[in-house]
């Protein structure tokens, strides 16, 4: 059956469902932020609505990127965060075939193909692993057009089943579009998920209507990276939906052999933007710096940030720039604010805890100190605890 994208808008409304599915192992940025507390619905990572179904590769990624942009919670999982993105979360060896995992929602699996892809062009995936750096629209489609370069072909997994792959040509038997893991396409009275692991409900976490496992086997490729991204597609059938996520991993050499060391630089207290100038960009004359702090605090309480400069109040905790509590959760207590800074600005500063009479408990000494970067990148993400 052909369907233009036009019908499979008009499905998607009609049939109005909400979740979906997301990389689970290795452990994607969206589970991270999940665990984390800040993204409420890691199912919900959706590129919607492009045409999904049947030209698999004819969406554009837009904003979501090879590792989805959620809407319901303002999540760029494109751009490292405290939380993901700074370092690998498994080192896998080339040549090896490694268990992978995405979890769809009991009420959302809308049938298509799903794959797995690995860029083997470090410099694209490294605007992916700068610290604070976000990609624009035209890398994020450049690494998503490396990305589908480098699927992962199902059928380089010895014996394993290879519906619903992109491996699959249309008019081959194993070219599927009906539900994978629950036995209902377009037939609600049988509604019935079965899990392709035979796992339960709830095998996995969404927040929706509870979660199935889809665990599949991939073929790591002969490439060595100490740092690069696995991203994970799903083409819907059903909606005219696109899932995107992604894991941090390493790749080490069939003989453990490990690839150059890179050179991104991270301290205790701050991460910078390690992107250096080079002749194809314009350094950037103001960047933004976004402060994400954590500190526990009790209900009343607010944090501002009071330094040198007089962007920062020139340490008078009255005129300090107020941090945000937006993304703040017991398990994870994050403060943040966004201040735009000129390159190259020199200050001191220190987080001050404001309580409800107005009380200003400061941080202990020394003062901080920051520089704001010269580079192309335009933004960047100083992190820190209460000390
Ligand atoms: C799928 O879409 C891409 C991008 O628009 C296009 O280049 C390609 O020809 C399309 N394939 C088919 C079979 O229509
Ligand atoms: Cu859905």
């Amino acid at each position: 059956m052909k369907l233009s994208s036009i019908s499979l808008a008009a499905i998607a409304s009609a049939v109005a469902v909400d979740a979906h599915g997301y990389l689970t192992i290795p452990f994607s940025r969206t589970r991270l932020g999940a665990e984390a507390g800040l993204d409420t619905c890691p199912e919900c990572s959706i590129l919607e609505p492009v045409t999904a179904w049947p030209n698999v590769t004819e969406a554009r990624v837009g904003r979501s990127g090879p590792c989805g942009y959620n809407a319901r919670v303002s999540i760029d999982y494109n751009q490292p965060a405290a939380n993901w993105g700074n370092s690998p979360v498994v080192t896998y060896k080339a040549g090896d075939v490694v268990d992978v995992q995405w979890c769809v929602d009991n009420n959302g699996d809308h049938g298509g193909m799903f794959s797995y892809r690995i860029c083997q062009d470090q410099a694209l995936v490294n605007k992916f692993l700068t610290p604070g750096y976000l990609p624009t629209e035209a890398e994020k489609q450049a690494a998503e057009d490396c990305f589908e370069r480098g699927t992962l072909s199902c059928t380089d997994v010895n014996g394993q089943n290879c519906n619903f792959s992109p491996d699959c040509q249309p008019g081959q038997a194993c070219w599927r579009n009906d539900w994978f893991t629950c036995n209902a396409f377009q037939a609600d009275n049988r509604r019935a998920c079965q899990g392709v692991d035979n796992a339960p409900r709830g095998s996995c976490f969404t927040t929706i209507a509870g979660g199935y496992t889809v665990t599949k086997k991939i073929k790591i490729p002969n490439y060595v990276s100490g740092h690069t991204l696995l991203s994970f597609r799903w083409n819907s059938f059903q909606t005219a939906q696109v899932y995107l996520s992604c894991a941090d991993i390493a790749i080490v050499g069939s003989n453990g052999e490990t690839a150059p060391t890179t050179t991104k630089t991270t301290a205790t207290t701050l991460v910078t933007s390690s992107k250096t100038a080079d002749a194809s960009c314009t350094p950037a004359a103001t960047v933004a710096v976004t402060f994400n702090h954590k500190v526990s605090t009790s209900y009343g309480e607010s944090i501002k940030l009071v330094g040198s400069i007089s962007q920062l109040g020139s340490w008078n905790p009255s005129s300090g720039v107020a941090l945000s509590a937006a993304q703040y959760t017991t398990s994870n207590p994050l403060w943040t604010t966004t201040v735009k800074l000129p390159a190259g600005t020199k200050f001191e500063y220190k987080f001050v805890k404001v309580s409800s009479s107005g009380a200003a408990t400061w941080e202990s000494d020394p003062n901080r100190l920051y520089t704001v970067p010269q580079s192309c990148s335009d933004s960047v993400t100083a992190a820190s605890s209460w000390k």
